[in-house]
């Protein structure tokens, strides 16, 4: 039970609909975003009968949208204890020398920029009431690079040092920073990097056992509910068959 208010990024797919789901179980107040509108009136529907819950929808690389999606938010819901910065995705797997510029700029762009800036609109009225929890969604691709993973990966080393960058300076306000940094989950991130090839992106998780959405969800909620002075600050959470970013084993060990 909680009346802490959260607002999750990405909530229409994957990772971020598998926590809103969860969050509502426990009675968190939630704020879930998007793009995809009818997704989140669905979603809005759905859990309206477990918990209070609001959407907003903006693109996050649209500073401005952003800004303007914020300052429509009624009364008390303003005042967010808990964020969730999941929005993001790959867009292609290409060797740099081949690379799709529109992948690079959507890449640093939405998981970068975008992240960037809800923080920026929420993190005000944290530092206020100097209080706060904000859990930033990296990947196994932002503590290693793999082959052709090249701008995924350096967006997901920058969200790593955005992380570590935001924990020096919000620890004079006593808010939280946690990074959750999972290897391959099975969720709409393959269909997105491959361009809705469905083949393609089904093969990413055949022949071992993918994390799954919901078990990201269950580490936001155990680090979201641990006692006050206690932070996770950081977590690398892999399937059992992947022992790193490359390797992966499957029927045998692929090195991808
Ligand atoms: P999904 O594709 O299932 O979900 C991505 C979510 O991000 C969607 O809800 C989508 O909403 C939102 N999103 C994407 N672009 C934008 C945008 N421009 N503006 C607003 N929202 C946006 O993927 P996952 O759930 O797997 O990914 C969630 C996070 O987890 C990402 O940051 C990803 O990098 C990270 N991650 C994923 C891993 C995996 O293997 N799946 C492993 C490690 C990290 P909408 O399209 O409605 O806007
Ligand atoms: C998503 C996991 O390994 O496909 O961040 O980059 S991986």
């Amino acid at each position: 039970m909680s009346n802490k208010i959260v607002l999750i990024t990405g909530a229409t797919s994957g990772i971020g609909e598998a926590s809103a789901k969860l969050l509502a179980k426990y009675k968190f107040k939630l704020i879930v975003c998007g793009r995809r509108k009818e997704r989140l009136k669905r979603l809005v529907k759905q859990l309206g009968k477990q918990t209070d819950i609001i959407s907003l929808s903006f693109d996050v690389r649209n500073k401005d949208e952003v800004s303007s999606s914020f300052s429509t938010l009624p009364g008390h819901w303003n005042d967010i204890d808990i964020l969730i910065n999941n929005a993001g995705n790959a867009h292609g797997l290409a060797p740099v020398q081949s690379g799709n510029l529109d992948d690079w700029d959507a890449m640093i762009d939405i998981n970068v920029k975008g992240l960037l800036y809800v923080t920026r609109a929420v993190l005000p009225g944290m530092v206020e009431k100097s209080s706060g929890h904000i859990i930033n969604i990296g990947s196994i691709a932002g503590k290693e690079v793999y082959p052709n993973g090249n701008v995924y990966c350096a967006s997901k080393h920058a969200v790593d040092a955005i992380n570590n960058g935001m924990r020096i300076d919000l620890i004079a306000y006593g808010i939280k920073v946690s990074q959750i940094n999972p290897g391959l989950v099975e969720t709409e991130f393959s269909q997105v990097r491959f361009k809705g090839d469905k083949a393609r992106s089904a093969a990413v998780y055949k022949g071992f056992q993918p994390l799954v959405a919901a078990d990201i969800a269950n580490l936001i909620h155990f680090i979201i509910t641990r006692p006050a002075h206690v932070n996770i600050s950081d977590m690398v959470v892999l399937p059992v068959a992947q022992a790193n970013a490359t390797i992966v084993k499957k029927d045998t060990i692929i090195m991808r």
